[in-house]
Parts: structure tokens; C-alpha cells; sequence
């Protein structure tokens, strides 16, 4: 079998840029090289695509102390710009323009907007150049709260209830504050509709703490859910599968997210280590829960339209799992809840890099 080559994309316009080119410089050391060569892009915190040597990307991986960061005096690169051919152009100082050669698949490593919303992915729709993860409508939907919560309810997902405004409603009428939290019970979430990693969010305990949660909301978008808390453990399950590579799988095990004096998983305890929070893994849940939790991810995974990868965050609850999350681009360093889960069901992390190429590379077009 021929080898395959892999565009890593990886840094890009979002506040975890440094996360992704770390990750980026793992996934680069796990890959299976019998199988892959490897060309490492990165995009810079403005947006500007370049292209990186090998050792540059290896080298984020030994920095432990600062978070690197994609250069802007990168040497230039461009996506193909037709379907006829899947080579990527590098534009050099001297206005030496040259072709890199035949690419298989991308893998984009990119977190939030431009990354992980479908933006990027209709760039490679648009010159049929396969990536791992999920297209336009499937990224779109699971990074706006609100619209994922309509579908998956619709289709019968249990969700927290919630309400949503947006800014233009409530500047027309700021009285609406008073009546946002009728048919929900406090605590209530309040949250921007698109922003990832916790940002904007609030935990508000009565009314009088609305009005600043939903200023801290609306600093991040136009759209503002307020949820009700939902009393549950947070247990979080693996999606693997696609709808052209065989159908999706649930991981065998579940996670959980421990509480040991945080009053969520806010940014801070994800991302920087912050005490108050642990991982359990494989958590402890009976064998209909698992399967109750499997069937609802399995089913959510389809329903909002993901492809290749999700983890699925719940509440488990008296009644049964409530989906709280999909995350499309997960976090997924050798630590982190997505591999380890696959880890646990069996799938080692360089195999699980294999899996989601072979997924990217059996995908139809998107027409
Ligand atoms: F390998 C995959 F599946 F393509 C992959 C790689 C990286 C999936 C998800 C991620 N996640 C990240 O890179 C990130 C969460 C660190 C983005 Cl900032």
C-alpha cells in the first residue's frame, strides 16, 4: 500500500493557539511514518498560512514552559485552487513559486472560529481535498449552542432547557431580563451561543446576577443562552466512526469530571491545570448506564451531522444522560479525554491517528 501523505494543520486565529501547535507536535511524533509523510502547516494567530519544517514543529513539543507560537515570517503557503489537482504551492522570499507535491488528506488541529466552525473545511469542500473531522454543517451546527441544542432536541436528545436572545432583542427591550429565567431553575448557566473553552460563561444563582452575566456573554457573541443547571455527574464519552468509513462507534468506557472545589470546568481548569478538578478514567457507571450513554452519543454524533470524531460531554442525571456538549475538536494530546478513551477501549493513540485518516481518506465528496 502506498504511502500517504498529511497536511498538519495546526496553530490558527484562536485564544488556543498554543495548545494546538503542541498537540500538533505530539500527533507528529505518534503518527505511524510507515504509512505517512508528513508536511506540518501552520497558521498564525493573524491568519497567515505557513509552511514548517519538521524539527520546527518538533521542537514545540520540549518547550514546556511558554506556549510556542506559528511565526508570521513563515515562508507562505497556498491551498490548491482546483479540484484537478491536491498540491499545495509554497511561495518562497525570492518570488520563487513552487509545488509541494501531492497531498492525500489534511488533518486540521484547529480549535474555535475559522477552525472548527466549517470555515475551513468548506476551503477543502470547495478543491475536494479530504481532512479528518467533520464538514460544513456538522462543525457549523456543534460549535452554536443553540442551533445544536434545537436539532438534537427535535430529535428527542434530552438537553438542559434553555431560552436564547440575542442582542438585538434585548436592546430593542431590556425589560426582557426579568422574564428570561421562566420554566428554568436556578442555578442557571448563562453562555454566548458560539464561543468554546468556557469563555463568557456564568454560573448565576438568582436573578439580580443576570444583568452581568449576560454583559459578560454578549462581549463574546450576538446570540446569549440561559440554561438550567442540570444536577448530574459529568461523564464524557468517545465518538469514532463516519458516515463513509463504517458506521460510528462509541468507546467502550466513559469519563468523568471530578469536582473537588470548582464550580465548573471553566477555562482555567481545563487548559492551565488549575486545582479543583480531577479526570476519572474509566469512571465508575453501570452497564445501562454505559449503554444508555453510548446509544445518546452514538445517536447525537448522526443527528448533528459529525463525521470522523466527537467526544460527547452528559450530565448523568436520575433520569438518564443529558447531553450537555459535542465537541468537534476535541482536545487531543496523549493525556487528554478523547485518545485516552480509545486508549482504554483498546485503540491506541497512534493506531486511533490511523483510524481517522483511513475515515478522511474514504470520505465521498461532499456532493
Ligand atoms: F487527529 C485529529 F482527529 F485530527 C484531531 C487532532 C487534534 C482532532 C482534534 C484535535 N484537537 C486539537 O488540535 C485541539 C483541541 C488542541 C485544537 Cl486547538
Amino acid at each position: 500500500r502506498a504511502k500517504r501523505t498529511l497536511v498538519l494543520l495546526f496553530g490558527g486565529r484562536s485564544s488556543e493557539h498554543g495548545i494546538s501547535c503542541v498537540t500538533a507536535a505530539g500527533v507528529l511524533h505518534a503518527i505511524d511514518r510507515e504509512l505517512f509523510d508528513v508536511i506540518p502547516v501552520g497558521i498564525t494567530k493573524h491568519g497567515a498560512t505557513v509552511l514548517m519544517r519538521e524539527d520546527e514543529l518538533d521542537g514545540y513539543r520540549l518547550d514546556a514552559a511558554a506556549l510556542p507560537e506559528v511565526l508570521d515570517n513563515g515562508t507562505r503557503v497556498l491551498w490548491p485552487a482546483s479540484t484537478e489537482t491536491r498540491s499545495l504551492t509554497v511561495i518562497h522570499s525570492d518570488g520563487d513559486i513552487r509545488s509541494l507535491g501531492h497531498v492525500d488528506a489534511v488533518l486540521p488541529m484547529l480549535h474555535g472560529p475559522y477552525g472548527e466552525d466549517g470555515t475551513i473545511q468548506g476551503l477543502f469542500d470547495l478543491v475536494d481535498l479530504p481532512y479528518v473531522g467533520s464538514g460544513v454543517l456538522g462543525s457549523a451546527l456543534c460549535m452554536d449552542k443553540h442551533a445544536v441544542k434545537t436539532v438534537l432536541s427535535e430529535a428527542g436528545i434530552p438537553v438542559a432547557p434553555w431560552r436564547m436572545i440575542t442582542q438585538g432583542e434585548l436592546d430593542r427591550d431590556p425589560s426582557l431580563i426579568s422574564s428570561l429565567d421562566e420554566g428554568l431553575s436556578y442555578p442557571l448557566f448563562v453562555k454566548p451561543a458560539r464561543a468554546g473553552s468556557s469563555v463568557g460563561v456564568s454560573r448565576v444563582t438568582g436573578p439580580e446576577g443576570l444583568p452581568a452575566a449576560l454583559e459578560l456573554a454578549f462581549a463574546e457573541d450576538r446570540m446569549v443562552l440561559v440554561e438550567s443547571g442540570v444536577v448530574g455527574r459529568e461523564i464524557e464519552i468517545a465518538v469514532l466512526g463516519g458516515r463513509d468509513g463504517g458506521a460510528p462507534r462509541a468507546s467502550t468506557v466513559v469519563g468523568e469530571i471530578v469536582f473537588t472545589g470548582r464550580e465548573f470546568y471553566d477555562f482555567e481548569a481545563k487548559y492551565l491545570g488549575a486545582a479543583g478538578v480531577e479526570l476519572e478514567l474509566p469512571a465508575s457507571v453501570t452497564e445501562a448506564e454505559l449503554a444508555a450513554i453510548g446509544d445518546a452519543a452514538v445517536r447525537a454524533f448522526e443527528v448533528a451531522q459529525c463525521d470522523g470524531l466527537a467526544r460527547i460531554d452528559f450530565f448523568l442525571t436520575d433520569d438518564g444522560p443529558v447531553l450537555n456538549e459535542i465537541n468537534t475538536m476535541p482536545g487531543f494530546t496523549p493525556i487528554s479525554m478523547y485518545p485516552r478513551l480509545w486508549e482504554e477501549s483498546g485503540l491506541g493513540y497512534t493506531e486511533l491517528i490511523t483510524e481517522l485518516v483511513e475515515l478522511a481518506l474514504a470520505k465521498r465528496p461532499a456532493y
